[in-house]
C-alpha cells in the first residue's frame, strides 16, 4: 500500500436506463465511497471517478418502451442516478457520463490505436436480424416463448422467470421486441479483438501475480481462463452509441463494454489535467468496486485492452461484490422486486446513513446476501440507537450533567483497570479498523466501530459516574472519578467520530458539531488517541443520532414491495452483460416442512400413448398407466421429444394434483421432468417399476 503514490478508484458506470436500487449500492458504491473517504482521511492522493453508462442495448430498450429517444432516456436517468447518489454521500471526485465529447474521443481515439496495430480481426458471421425495423437484433431484443417453463415473455437470452439461460434460437416463437417481426439470420462484419492472445499474459497476471484478489473474483477469472478465451466483437450494429472511427463502418458503433471502462479514463480526464498521472504512472493503485457479474469486463476484457494498448496502468484490485437479494428474492426490476434509492430517500427523509450501516452491514461481500425490512429496523433499533447512538448521547448528556457542559480533566494517578482497558481499545481498534478497510472488509471494519462503541457502554456501566455523584457531597473528592470517566467517554466520542466517518459521514459530522470540533479533526491519523479535546472546552447540548424505527414504517415497505411497489417508471430488466452467459440454477425454494412435501402423491406409471396437441406446439397429450387406472396428462414437452420418442417411457407423476385444463384437455396430473439448462430429460430408474409404485 505505502509504496503508492495515488490511488485512482472506480466505481461502476451505471446504466441509465433506469434509477438506481439497494442491490446498485451495497454492491459497489457503498463500498467504494467507505474506502475512499477512508482514503482521504488518511491524507492520500485519490480520486472517485464515476459516471453513467449511456450505451449500449439498456438505453435502447427503455427508449422504445417509454417511446421517446435514446437521448433523452439517458438525459432523463443520468440525472435521477446521480442524485441518488449524491444523496446517499456517494463521494465522487466526478461523477460524468458516456455520452460526453471528451469519452466519445477518447473511447474513439483507443479504437484507433488498437486497429493502427492491426489488432483487430475483422469477420463476417450471420446474426439476427429484423426485416421490419431494419436493425440487427442483440440477445435481448428477441423475445419468445420459455422452452424450459414455458414463460411468454423470455429474452434471447435468458428466461426471466426460470433462471435459464438461452439463446434467441431455444425461443419457442421468437419475436422482435421493435417490430414484432421474426427475426430472420442475417450477414453482418464486426471487428474482433484477439482476446485469446492475451491468455498467456493473463494467466500470469491474475492466477500467479494476483492471488491476493478476493476469493470469488479470483474463482471467476480462473474459471474463464480455464475455459480458454475467444476473440470478441468490439463493434455492434447500432445507431446508438459512439461510431466506429474507420471508413467502411456504417451503422456501426463501438460495443458497449469496450467503450465503458474506457469511461473510467474520460472522465478522469474531465476531472483534471494530471490524468495522466493516475492512469500512467506505475505508483498509481487502481481499484475498481464492481458487482459480481461485472467481473469478467474489468478483470480480463479491460485489462487485455490497456494492455494491448500499452502505456496504462493496471488494476491492482477489484473488490468485486456478490448480489444482494430482497427479503429472500432475487432482486427483478421488471416484476420490481427492487428498493429504490430515490423512493427511500423520499420514504426515509434525512435517514441516508441508516440504509449506508445496513447495507454495509449486509454487504454481500463473500457470497450473495439478503437484505429484510425487518433486519433494517432491527440492526437500526438494537445497533445504531441502543448502542452507538446510546453511548454519544448518554457521554454528552452527562458531561452536561455532572461536568458542567465542559471537556473535564483527566487525572491520570487515578485511572484504574477499567480506565486502561479503554484507553487500550481504543488504540486497538484504530489499527483493527485500518487494516480491515485497506483489505476491503468493509463489513467486519464497521463492526469493529459498533464494537468500540459497545465497549464505551460497557465502561460506562462499570463506572456508572451517575452513582458515584450522589456521594459527592460528603467525598467531593469523588468529582474526580467522574471527571476521569467523562473525560474518556468524551475522548472515545471524539474517536468514534473518526472511525465512523468513512460509513457513515452524516453521523460523523453530527458529533463534529455537538463536539464543536474542526474537520481536520476527522483525520484518521488522531484516530487512536485522547487528544482530541481540549480540557474545559464547551460543548453543544446533545442530539440524538438516530431514531427508533417502527413497526408501522417498516410494515409499509413491505407491503409496498409485495405489492409490486407504486415506482412510476418501472425498469426492465438489466441487461448485464451483453453476451456473457452466467451459470443459471433456479434458486432454491422456500423450506417447507415434511408434512408439506408428505401431501405430494407421486407415483410410477409408463406413458402408453402420445400425440401432440393441436394449436399448441410445446403440448403433449400423454396416456399414462399407473398400473391402478390411466391418466390423460398434458405435458409440456413438445418441443423436447417426439410422440414416437417417448411410449414406453417410465415416468413420476404428481397423481394428486388438482386437474387442469390445457388447449381444451384436462390434465390429470404432472409429470416429472429434470431441467438440465434448459434440455428436459427423463428421471428414471434402469430398472423396470411396476405402475402405481409410491415415490418418497
Ligand atoms: N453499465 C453494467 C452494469 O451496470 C455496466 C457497468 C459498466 S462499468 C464500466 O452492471
Ligand atoms: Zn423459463
Amino acid at each position: 500500500m505505502t509504496d503508492f503514490k495515488r490511488i485512482l478508484v472506480t466505481a461502476a458506470l451505471p446504466y441509465a436506463n433506469g434509477p438506481i436500487h439497494i442491490g446498485h449500492l451495497a454492491g459497489c458504491y457503498i463500498p467504494a465511497d467507505i474506502y475512499a473517504r477512508y482514503q482521504r482521511a488518511q491524507k492520500r492522493d485519490i480520486k472517485l471517478i464515476g459516471g453513467s453508462d449511456e450505451h449500449g442495448v439498456p438505453i435502447q430498450i427503455r427508449a422504445m418502451k417509454e417511446g421517446i429517444t435514446p437521448q433523452q432516456v439517458v438525459d432523463k436517468y443520468h440525472a435521477m442516478i446521480k442524485d441518488s447518489l449524491e444523496q446517499m454521500g456517494i463521494s465522487f471526485d466526478i461523477y460524468s457520463r458516456t455520452s460526453n465529447k471528451v469519452h466519445h474521443e477518447t473511447a474513439s481515439a483507443f479504437f484507433t490505436t488498437l486497429y493502427n496495430k492491426g489488432l483487430f480481426e475483422e469477420k463476417e458471421t450471420e446474426q439476427f436480424y429484423d426485416e421490419k425495423a431494419k436493425v440487427f437484433l442483440a440477445d435481448r431484443y428477441i423475445t419468445g416463448t420459455c422452452p424450459v417453463c414455458g414463460n411468454p415473455n423470455a429474452f434471447g437470452d435468458q428466461c426471466e422467470r426460470c433462471g435459464s439461460s438461452l439463446s434467441p434460437e431455444q425461443l419457442i416463437n421468437p419475436r422482435s421486441t421493435l417490430s414484432d417481426a421474426v427475426p430472420v439470420k442475417r450477414k453482418t462484419k464486426h471487428w474482433y479483438f484477439p482476446l485469446q492472445n492475451y491468455e498467456p499474459w493473463l494467466k500470469e497476471w491474475v492466477l500467479e501475480e494476483h492471488k491476493d484478489w478476493k476469493n470469488n473474483v479470483y474463482g471467476q477469472c480462473k474459471s474463464w481462463l480455464d475455459n480458454g478465451l475467444q476473440p470478441r466483437a468490439m463493434t455492434r450494429d447500432s445507431n446508438w452509441g459512439i461510431k466506429v472511427p474507420l471508413p467502411d463502418a456504417e451503422g456501426k458503433v463501438l460495443y458497449v463494454w469496450f467503450d465503458a471502462p474506457i469511461g473510467y479514463i474520460s472522465a478522469t480526464k474531465e476531472l483534471t489535467n494530471d490524468w495522466a498521472d493516475y492512469w500512467c504512472k506505475e505508483d498509481t493503485r487502481l481499484v475498481h468496486f464492481i458487482g459480481k457479474d461485472n467481473i469478467v469486463f474489468h478483470c480480463i476484457i479491460f485489462p487485455a485492452m490497456l494492455k494491448a494498448h500499452g502505456n496504462f496502468v493496471l488494476p491492482d484490485n477489484v473488490p468485486a461484490n456478490e448480489f444482494l437479494n430482497i427479503e429472500g428474492d432475487k432482486v427483478s426490476t421488471s416484476r420490481n422486486w427492487a428498493v429504490w434509492v430515490h423512493e427511500y430517500l423520499k420514504d426515509f427523509p434525512g435517514q441516508q446513513d441508516v440504509l449506508r450501516y445496513v447495507l454495509c452491514a449486509n454487504a454481500p461481500e463473500t457470497k450473495d446476501n439478503d437484505f429484510t425490512w425487518k433486519d433494517f429496523q432491527e440492526r437500526n433499533n438494537s445497533e445504531l440507537v441502543a448502542i452507538f447512538g446510546n453511548f454519544i448521547n448518554r457521554a454528552m448528556v452527562l458531561m452536561h450533567k455532572l461536568t458542567k457542559g465542559k471537556v473535564p480533566p483527566l487525572h491520570t494517578e487515578l485511572l484504574d483497570d477499567h480506565d486502561n482497558a479503554l484507553i487500550k481499545d481504543i488504540a486497538a481498534a484504530k489499527t483493527n479498523i485500518e487494516n480491515l478497510l485497506e483489505n476491503f472488509r468493509f463489513r467486519d471494519a464497521l463492526f469493529e466501530v459498533i464494537d468500540l462503541s459497545r465497549k464505551g457502554n460497557k465502561y460506562m456501566q462499570d463506572k456508572q459516574p451517575w452513582i458515584v455523584a450522589r456521594e459527592l457531597e460528603q467525598d467531593p473528592g469523588k468529582q474526580k472519578l467522574i471527571d476521569n470517566c467523562l473525560h474518556l467517554c468524551l475522548q472515545l466520542s471524539a474517536n468514534l467520530a473518526i472511525f465512523i466517518n468513512p460509513f457513515l459521514p452524516g453521523t460523523a459530522k453530527k458529533i463534529q458539531h455537538m463536539l464543536k470540533v474542526v474537520d481536520k479533526i476527522l483525520d484518521w491519523e488522531n484516530g487512536g488517541k485522547l487528544k482530541l479535546l481540549s480540557v474545559g472546552y464547551s460543548l453543544r447540548p446533545p442530539e440524538l443520532l438516530f431514531r427508533k424505527i417502527e413497526d408501522d414504517e417498516i410494515q409499509r415497505q413491505v407491503d409496498k414491495l409485495r405489492s409490486g411497489g407504486n415506482m412510476p417508471e418501472k425498469k426492465e430488466e438489466e441487461v448485464k452483460s451483453e453476451d456473457v452467459k452466467s451459470e443459471n440454477y433456479a434458486p432454491v425454494k422456500p423450506e417447507i416442512t415434511y408434512d408439506d412435501f408428505a401431501k405430494l402423491d407421486l407415483r410410477t406409471g409408463v406413458i402408453v400413448s402420445a400425440e401432440k396437441v393441436e394449436k399448441a406446439d410445446k403440448l403433449l397429450k400423454l396416456e399414462i398407466d399407473l398400473g391402478f387406472e390411466k391418466r390423460t396428462v398434458v405435458s409440456g414437452i413438445a418441443l423436447h421429444y417426439t410422440p414416437e420418442q417417448i411410449v414406453g417411457k417410465q415416468v413420476v407423476v404428481v397423481v394428486n394434483l388438482a386437474p387442469r385444463k390445457m388447449k381444451g384437455i384436462t390434465s390429470n396430473g404432472m409429470i416429472l421432468m429434470a431441467d438440465s439448462g434448459g434440455r428436459l430429460i427423463f428421471v428414471n430408474s434402469e430398472e423396470d417399476i411396476p405402475g402405481g409404485a409410491g415415490v418418497a
